[in-house]
């Protein structure tokens, strides 16, 4: 009888499809040359608990955890139900796994210490941004961030293993729950995506080494506080009109980032009159997709300087956040600095 082996092909990491999220981390944890397993882990237990929250997120019209909670958060912000479900969702992730010393959430007033001193890893996170979008069906996501602590293992967290500016990540991610559910992450060697599929409950790599275009037709910004900007953002956005670019805007970060990442394009809040440092949060929001953009070849600034240059002074800073396509965001960057008379042409 003529038989033949399986043999699967050893040397390349090109997968296509067919790989689990779960199989991706465990081939990826060599990249690391001193790693022995705890980031793996931790992702995993981010994984799980972003499965829990697609679960919810989508049984969200039914089940009454759709509106508000009637609580405001530290920033003032109506709590919805499902914010305060997915904060409780990572949060207990987080902590069962034993990887992690402390937590800042976006719904958390302080740090969040999980008095468990042999944690090597401090996690940044906002469990359901766009959070406003979930009543109307509209894609929301999960963003995050992980830096190794500075301080001794053994001994007690410092404020200076939170106030870690961007650039010391290593691992950031996001979960985007939209038309289909998905996990992209790094881990400092480049950006892969995973997308879920809900009958086998596993996130499969869709998208692997994902690349940002260089440049791109789309620009994303709330046109609504035109009136609002500083006038090198107003001239960049009537160069993007000028062009006949694209205006496409949710108003849910991770699901215009990620189309903007896939596609191409260019992602502003800048600083208002109403919020002078810009609406988004440098810690939740701003680093984590500002190191997935630089992985992938795009770039992230507040305008002036590069996101993960920012040393962060305050939990729930905020920041201007320009991202995406790296000629888009320069482009925006030379007119700002020429409006504020720091460049001459
Ligand atoms: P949130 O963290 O309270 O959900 O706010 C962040 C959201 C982003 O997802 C979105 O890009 C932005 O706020 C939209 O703000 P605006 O409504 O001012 O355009
Ligand atoms: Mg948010």
């Amino acid at each position: 009888m003529k038989t033949s082996h399986f043999q699967p092909d050893q040397t390349s990491l090109a997968y296509s499809v067919g790989i689990t999220l779960d199989r991706f981390i465990k081939l990826k944890q060599s990249d690391f040359p001193f790693a022995s397993g705890e980031l793996s882990q931790l992702l995993r237990d981010i994984a799980l608990a972003a499965k829990i929250v697609n679960r919810e997120t989508n049984r969200a019209g039914l089940a009454n955890i759709g509106g508000a909670f009637g609580q405001t958060n530290v920033q003032g912000e109506e709590q919805q139900k499902l914010d305060v479900i997915a904060n409780i969702r990572f949060m207990r992730a987080l902590s069962k796994g034993g990887e992690v010393c402390a937590i800042v959430s976006e719904e958390e007033d302080a740090v969040i210490d999980l008095q468990n001193n042999s944690g090597k890893y401090v996690v940044a996170i906002d469990p359901l941004d766009g959070s406003s979008n979930i009543d109307v069906n509209i894609s929301i996501g999960t963003i995050f961030s992980i830096y190794r602590r500075k301080s001794p293992i053994g001994s007690p967290i410092q404020l200076e293993d939170i106030m870690q500016p961007g650039r010391e990540q290593v691992a950031a991610g996001y979960v985007l729950y939209g038309s289909s559910t998905m996990l992209v992450y790094t881990t400092g060697c480049g950006v892969n995506g995973f997308t879920y599929e809900n009958s086998l409950g596993e996130f499969f790599l869709s998208h692997p080494d994902i690349q940002a275009p260089k440049t791109g037709n789309i620009y994303s910004i709330n046109e609504g506080l035109q009136l609002e900007w500083e006038n090198g953002i107003s001239a960049y956005i009537q160069s993007c009109k000028n062009q006949k670019m694209q205006s496409r805007y949710i108003g849910s970060l991770v699901a215009d980032f990620h189309r903007n990442l896939l596609k191409g394009g260019i992602y502003l809040y800048p600083a208002t009159l109403k919020n002078p440092s810009g609406k988004l949060r440098l810690l939740y929001e701003a680093n984590a997709l500002a190191f997935i953009i630089e992985q992938a070849g795009g770039k992230a600034s507040d305008g002036k300087q590069r996101i993960l240059d920012i040393q962060p002074e305050s939990l729930h800073q905020r920041t201007p956040l320009l991202i995406g396509s790296v000629q888009l965001v320069e482009e925006v960057e030379q007119s700002v600095a020429f409006h504020l008379g720091l460049v001459t042409v």
